[in-house]
């Protein structure tokens, strides 16, 4: 076997990678063997090439965006529209057509916290973890409408053993049997920028990481979840990131007009606060809806602004979209230059690496390319997308930074939850004192119109208070 194996390392120009080989032990032969046989090696030597000769010009992007037409979810917005696609989301979800796809295979590093992410203590009083809070929403919702709504889970090699031993310990979250999958995203390895060679992490183990959370689609259909979403008649996935807790997960209102307009897909926006929001841009270019991340719109572009005085680039993606499930069956059957699945973004960055004496080097400039999938790169493939955009203060607040930064920290984020419950008791007639601190389970009341039933003349809160029905 490694006979084969190396005749195609060296067909490929990559047999550098097996120059530890003989002071292997026979077992970590076997594991590195077999790590080399998934490697699609035409397809690195393709995106290396491609990194070589390829530069997206952005801004010649930039230059042709057009502002996404958005329907807007604030009050005032069309009352008989809202109306109307509030009953058809209620109907979708109690029909059991939706689902949810939440990717998680991030870990929680850039939190100070060597966990999986999903598995960070967020909630203001009880201290749920960010899985915790999103599962109990999902949970009140499906128990609202009478009926299952099931979660996917992706998880990366890093997060996939312990998110599942997590949710061993938690009992699915007491989820129904069944309706709690875990299905796990590949990686790419990354290649040394000046000579293209595949980079190792140790004498027999390539330097691998996940292949972005646009690995999601094939990953999805591979491990046999988007089938299992078929036979269960589900027609629409709501998608979202474990990093916010303040999302509106399977929110009617957004069902409901992902169903009305009939979309392949539909993409939750907010308006970004300032020009340099650390979120990508929605723009739509001829017939359809592009991103640009926020790394690449050139900070002058950013910052241009609409006679009326806003943003040009004011839409702001928090990876919140409904994928209609034939969609993403199509889209799993493309095929581009780069194989099935979504194209491959590159980004030159500093990849550690082994030197002659086999230590490990932390290289002072960015030295490698990593190659990632994103999922917004749905978007252009869709023929009907539509554009929701929601206030940031009611479906965003990701957690991305430790408490030492000034933005999308644990702190920010509890602030923003607080902020939102309060703002529901309010006007469900509650006094509220303040600088109260105020979580609602959603066993209790998981939204505005919960929380007015269920509070509505409820005498005034003067403490802290962590209102659970358990
Ligand atoms: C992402 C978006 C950005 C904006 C922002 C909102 C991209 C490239 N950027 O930026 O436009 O919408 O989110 O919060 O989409 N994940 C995986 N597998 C991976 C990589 C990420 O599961 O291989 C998960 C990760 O656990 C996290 C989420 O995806 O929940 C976002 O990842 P990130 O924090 O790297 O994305 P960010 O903040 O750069």
């Amino acid at each position: 076997m490694i006979e084969q194996l190396r005749r195609r390392l060296i067909d490929a120009n990559q047999s550098d990678v097996l120059r530890f080989w003989d002071r292997l032990e026979l077992e970590q032969q076997a594991k590195f063997a077999q790590q080399l046989e998934g490697v699609d090696l035409e397809l690195v030597q393709r995106l290396y090439e491609q990194a070589q000769t390829t530069v997206t010009n952005w801004s010649d992007l930039a230059d042709q965006a057009q502002s996404p037409p958005s329907v807007t979810l604030a009050e005032q917005s069309d009352p008989k529209l809202r109306q109307q696609a509030v009953a058809m989301g209620e109907q979708a979800l109690r029909e059991g057509k939706v689902g949810v796809v939440l990717v998680a295979g991030g870990q929680g590093s850039r939190l100070g916290f060597d966990r999986p992410k999903g598995m960070f203590p967020i909630a203001p009083l009880s201290g749920r973890t960010l899985f915790g809070m999103l599962i109990d929403l999902l949970k009140a919702r499906a128990k609202y409408y009478g009926t299952r709504i099931p979660l996917y889970v992706m998880t990366s090699p890093a997060t996939d053993g312990e998110t599942r031993e997590h949710f061993a310990d938690v009992i699915d979250y007491g989820l129904p049997a069944g309706d709690l999958q875990v299905f796990c995203q590949g990686t790419m390895p990354a290649v040394d920028a000046k000579t293209g060679q595949l980079l190792l992490n140790a004498p027999g183990e390539l330097f691998l990481s996940p292949d972005g959370h646009g690995g999601m689609l094939q990953a999805f259909q591979a491990s046999g979840c988007l089938d299992d979403t078929r036979r269960r008649g589900i027609e629409s996935l709501f998608y979202c990131q474990v990093d916010n807790p303040l999302v509106q997960l399977c929110d009617p209102l957004l069902v409901g007009l992902h169903f009305l307009n009939r979309a392949d897909v539909t993409t939750q926006v907010i308006r970004k606060s300032h020009p340099m929001q650390k979120v990508g841009n929605v723009i739509r270019v001829g017939d359809h809806l592009e991103v640009i991340e926020y790394s690449d719109l050139p900070d002058e572009m950013a910052r241009q602004q609409l006679t009326d005085g806003s943003l040009r680039f004011w839409a702001g993606n928090i990876a919140v979209h409904i994928f209609q499930r034939e969609f993403l069956e199509y889209a799993a059957r493309q095929t581009s230059g780069q194989g099935t699945g979504l194209p491959f973004h590159i980004a030159k960055k500093k990849v550690p690496y082994l030197d002659e004496q086999r230590r490990q080097v932390q290289p002072t400039e960015e030295n490698a390319f990593k190659f990632e999938r994103f999922i917004f790169d749905l978007l252009p493939m869709a023929q009907r997308a539509v554009v929701v955009e929601v206030d940031a203060a009611d479906g965003f607040a990701a957690v991305k930074n430790a408490a030492s930064a000034i933005s999308e920290t644990a702190e920010t984020t509890q602030a923003a939850i607080i902020a939102q419950q309060i703002r529901w008791l309010r006007a469900a007639g509650v006094h509220v004192a303040p600088g109260v601190r105020v979580e609602i389970h959603p066993s209790v009341a998981h939204d505005q119109e919960t929380v007015r039933q269920k509070f509505s003349g409820r005498e005034p809160i003067d403490e802290d208070f962590y209102f659970t029905s358990n």
